[in-house]
């Protein structure tokens, strides 16, 4: 099993969290050169984006589908694709934080580009994020999972990566204003899977 993708990115983070959660050792390949414009400069993935996963003879690239993909095909029950309840309701959670995060990674490729941030489009971008955090913030409530059964799912994977890469990248100064969403990273920190991939930490898998 190998994974292309880089220590600092959220969407592959989810994927090396779910590996580590289900305990699959996997290989790491880091890109370097993010301007590159071939697509095996991204290990063949058509959109020039990371992450993507290679498994015997498939590869496959989007990290929810990957997360989804090893969750099905290794998980064992161990994680959880979705929680129970309303899968509108948690697509439409996801759509918003993989959002928020895309908002991010706009502004990031602005600032490598040495786009200048006072552009009304990095504004928007900027404006977006901020709004998914909001959105986010109401919706969460005080629960720490989004299924009763207190089960980790993408959901709670993929919001725990969000809300540490904006703190990492500085897209936000601070939870504060997010005390709900605050209290879910206090809450998860600690699990040895989210510790291991902080996007702080640049070596191992
Ligand atoms: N929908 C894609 C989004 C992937 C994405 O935007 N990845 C970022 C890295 S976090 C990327 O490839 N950015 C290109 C760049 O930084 O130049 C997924 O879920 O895998």
């Amino acid at each position: 099993m190998k994974v292309y993708g880089t220590y600092p990115s959220h969407f592959t983070r989810k994927v090396r969290i779910v590996l580590q959660e289900l305990q699959i050792p996997y290989e790491f390949s880091v890109l370097t050169d993010l301007m590159a414009v071939q697509p095996k400069q991204f290990a063949n993935n058509p959109l020039l984006q990371l992450p993507s996963l290679e498994d015997g003879s498939r590869t496959l690239i989007e990290s929810d589908l990957i997360c989804e993909y090893l969750i099905e095909k290794y998980g064992r029950g161990q994680l959880r694709v979705y929680p129970e309840g309303d899968i509108v309701e948690h697509k439409q959670r996801l759509a918003i934080m993989n959002g928020g995060m895309d908002s991010g990674v706009k502004i990031i490729r602005g600032q490598r580009n040495g786009i200048s941030p006072d552009y009304p489009f990095f504004q928007q971008e900027q404006a977006a994020l901020a709004a998914s955090l909001a959105w986010l913030e109401k919706d969460l409530g005080q629960q720490k999972f989004y299924g009763k059964t207190n089960e980790l799912s993408l959901l709670e994977l993929n919001l725990f990566c969000f809300l540490e890469w904006a703190l990492f990248r500085k897209m936000v100064p601070s939870l504060e204003q997010y005390p709900n969403l605050l209290a879910f990273l206090r809450y998860h920190e600690k699990r040895p899977s989210f510790v291991k991939t902080h996007p702080s930490i640049t070596e191992g898998v």
